[in-house]
């Protein structure tokens, strides 16, 4: 017989149905409220993202693609003939080309991904581009434990992570990921993307762009909640609020509710007051010494090092 509780259970949505709705419940219960920033990035928030690169405002992906640009023939000597390339995430086929276009007769690129769709086409545009490399993607969390396909050719193994989105991810994360990538690259290198501490005002308008791209891929997880949870968010009762945070490094990333309300998702009814957060996201600046100390923590010996004229964004090579 159903328990009393199960028996008010509401019969529309259910939070153990699925991560969002029982990640976003448990945020909501907790004091101080924050979920994952891996969140953001359904269809339209993957979008959106996009539309951030582009933005005049947001510096690291094209000053990471200028550094690249420029130390392309220096990471190609390192890496020798035949690499094999390992992407974690597969959102950069800008930058990846770069690498695949510059290397010598690479054999391989492996990238992972949680969402097939995406790498799949990545896959398909990779392979009409470069003829004669392998492409095999790897529906995968990259930050578990991986079990990569055997290696072929004689090639070193290299990883690639551009982007800073080590940032994103909490020290403890960071430190763990590191860790388990010195282990499915020993003998090869990580070339990594990190963003520099820099001017306070810079990394500022960054996250707070004029056109309003940043809120609205913050603002979008709501809506997102919405969509998939049946959620009732009203997205104008919220306010997106990005802030610099000196002493950890770190842009955090807050909605911020404009007023007292109520909202109700997966069935589970949520007051919220006004000026309380959601705590969406952390976005980690490094100095270049810090980035390093970290990487050997890890198990990484670390190589050289690319800046921009400005300090603004940094690509380390990190031999495993
Ligand atoms: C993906 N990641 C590195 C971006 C960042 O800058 O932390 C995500 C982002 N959030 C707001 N703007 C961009």
């Amino acid at each position: 017989a159903p328990t009393a509780e199960a028996a008010n259970a509401p019969a529309s949505a259910n939070a153990s149905d699925c991560e969002f709705g029982r990640d976003l419940v448990a945020a909501l219960r907790a004091r101080p409220r924050s979920i994952s920033p891996k969140y953001f990035y359904d269809a339209e928030g993957s979008r959106l993202f996009d539309r951030i690169c582009e933005l005049p405002e947001y510096y690291p992906t094209r000053t990471e693609l200028g550094i690249l640009q420029r130390c392309a023939a220096e990471l190609a000597q390192l890496a020798g003939p035949q690499a094999e390339i390992v992407e974690f995430g597969a959102g950069s086929l800008r930058k990846v080309r770069l690498l695949l276009q510059a290397f010598d007769a690479p054999a391989r690129y492996l990238p992972i991904d949680i969402s097939g769709e995406h790498l799949r086409d990545a896959a398909a545009v990779l392979r009409r581009e470069f003829a004669g490399l392998e492409v095999q993607p790897i529906v995968a969390d990259y930050t578990q434990r991986l079990l990569l396909p055997q290696g072929e050719g004689g090639g070193r193994r290299i990883g690639f992570f551009p982007g800073s989105t080590l940032g994103n991810f909490s020290p403890e994360e960071a430190l763990s990921f590191l860790r388990r990538a010195a282990e499915v690259l020993q003998g090869g290198a990580l070339v990594l993307g990190a963003d520099l501490v820099k001017d306070p005002r810079v990394l500022h308008a960054a996250y707070n762009d004029a056109q309003g791209v940043t809120a609205a891929f913050n603002l979008n997880l709501l809506a997102r909640a919405n969509r998939e949870l049946g959620a009732n968010f009203e997205l104008q009762g919220f306010a997106h609020y990005a802030f610099y945070n000196a002493p950890l490094q770190r842009i955090e990333m807050h909605l911020v509710s404009r007023e007292r309300q109520a909202v109700t998702v997966c069935g589970e009814r949520f007051t919220v007051e006004e000026g309380e957060s959601l705590h969406t996201e952390n976005s980690h600046k490094f100095t270049v010494d810090g980035l390093r100390a970290l990487a050997m923590r890890a198990g990484f010996r670390p190589g050289p090092v690319w800046t921009d004229p400005q300090r603004l964004f940094s690509v380390h090579w990190l031999h495993a």
